[in-house]
């Protein structure tokens, strides 16, 4: 096997969520969140799965913390919950929400895992939610309140800050498809979401620097979307309005270019984008350090003027064929494509040079498959494995990669999917709360220490 090494200084760890892995959902104060109603409401998640419990990571981090030491992890990218910090997501914080994260970044310190926090991992507080959530403009004002006040308290210790993730599924799977919370769908609402999302972010990045963050930044997940035929006219248009809903619509005004026209145009088709301000894209375009990619699977899309679209996609019915997964895929029944890693990273790099990269998410979830030792994952070895030899070839193509965060630390709550999916490099037994690391664990521990492959 050749050798392939990483420059030094490539940050490795994991990633998690706080609604997918702490449990605890009314300890300490914790408030409910769009989450919490949306997986209690029957028919939503599988199975009636909630996060009540989850990993019961709110009691057993120290457990979890001293595992990735033994893992070798330099860094651990977890996220905050909102209504731990403000119950009713505006007014006095609860100390009782920060202290929680307070230990748990004192744990990391202490065994020198760097901590990488996301202030927005979806769980909205429900009190916001009920007064139009991300479709109402004073949500984003009141996220950047809490990120000041989690600042407050983690800012002397936390380098790196994230202000959302993956707004892309906040606003198109919340408000467009409604597979995820708070499960709204309309086009005008999804689009409303997006712009008051990318405010949020502005907001809370212009506020974290303010008091002084050293690292802001934010986490998305574009989509390396390409043509069913590449000679075809009609797929290259296709590739371009699902280029511009998923990645122009963000990257294009947080690097200060404003919304592409043509994404207005086709928003403005189906919704009168008021809720666009004078000022807006001043204060979306804050300057970040950071740009978090999360990467699963490309996307295949054909001009068709019979095409069904995507309900997450506004306006993609009758324009737009999403063409099945082909190949190997996981058992989210994504495909499995490291090359698809490379193509974004060397696009994002080209189009929107001078942002350091960080991959915040990348994994797979397959099946349990027993070996001696607990899980023999062979399968999600051979797909970390293709993908970081994918970010490896982006990094000799030019691109300033700064690391890899794998999803994920713990078999964990997979949203509408609920427990039945497993993307952990860890598996958790629900029963017993066990952990036991699976082959992929090892095999990523190893790759640590080696700082390659
Ligand atoms: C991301 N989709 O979610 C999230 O950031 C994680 O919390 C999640 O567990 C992980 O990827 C695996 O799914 C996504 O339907 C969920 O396109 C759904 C989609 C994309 C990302």
């Amino acid at each position: 096997m050749s050798e392939l090494r990483f420059p030094d200084g490539f940050v490795w760890g994991a990633a998690t969520a706080a609604y997918q892995i702490e449990g605890a959902a009314r300890d300490d104060g914790r408030g409910p969140s769009i989450w919490d109603t949306f997986s209690r409401t029957p028919g939503r998640v599988f199975a009636g799965h909630t996060g009540d419990v989850a990993c019961d990571h709110y009691h057993r981090y120290a457990d979890d913390v001293a595992l990735m030491a033994e893992l070798g992890l330099r860094a651990y990218r977890f996220s905050i919950a909102w209504p731990r910090i403000q119950p009713d997501g505006t007014g006095p914080v609860n100390p009782r929400g920060l202290d929680f994260y307070d230990r748990l970044t004192d744990a990391l310190l202490a065994r020198g895992i760097d901590p990488v926090v996301t202030l927005y991992h979806w769980d909205l507080p429900q009190a916001l939610g009920d007064r139009g959530g991300w479709t109402a403009r004073e949500t984003a004002e009141h996220f950047a309140t809490y990120a000041t006040a989690v600042y407050a308290r983690l800012g002397d210790r936390v380098r790196t800050w994230t202000t959302l993730n993956e707004p892309w599924c906040s606003a198109y799977l919340g408000y467009g498809s409604g597979v995820h919370a708070p499960g709204e769908s309309g086009a005008g609402a999804a689009f409303t979401a997006v712009h008051h999302l990318l405010l949020a972010h502005g907001l809370a990045a212009r506020a974290l620097r303010a008091a002084g963050a050293e690292v802001v930044g934010i986490t998305l997940n574009p989509a390396d979307v390409r043509p069913a035929d590449q000679d075809s006219a009609a797929d290259a248009a296709a590739v371009r309005l699902v280029d511009g809903l998923q990645n122009r619509v963000f990257l294009d005004p947080l690097t200060g270019a404003g919304y592409p026209d043509d994404v207005l145009e086709h928003v403005s088709r189906l919704v009168e984008p008021t809720f666009v301000r004078d000022g807006d894209e001043k204060t979306i375009a804050a300057p970040i350090d950071l740009l978090g990619i999360n990467y699963y699977t490309p996307t295949y899309v054909a001009g068709r003027p019979d095409g069904s679209g995507d309900a997450a996609f506004p306006g993609t019915e009758r324009a737009v064929e999403f063409l099945p997964p082909a190949g190997p895929l996981t058992d989210m029944g994504w495909m499995v494509e490291p090359a698809g890693l490379t193509r974004l990273l060397v696009r994002i790099a080209t189009d929107y040079p001078g942002l350091p990269m960080l991959i915040t998410e990348n994994g797979a979830a397959f099946p349990d498959a027993p070996g001696a030792e607990g899980v023999d994952d062979a399968d999600r070895i051979a797909y970390l494995d293709g993908h970081l030899r994918a970010a490896h070839e982006a990094i000799a193509r030019g691109v300033d990669l700064r690391g890899y965060l794998v999803w994920s630390l713990l078999d964990n709550f997979e949203w509408a999917e609920g427990y039945r999916k497993r993307f952990g490099i860890v598996h958790v037994d629900y029963l017993t709360q066990r952990r036991t690391p699976k082959s992929s664990a090892r095999w990523y521990q190893e790759v640590i220490s080696r700082n390659g492959l």
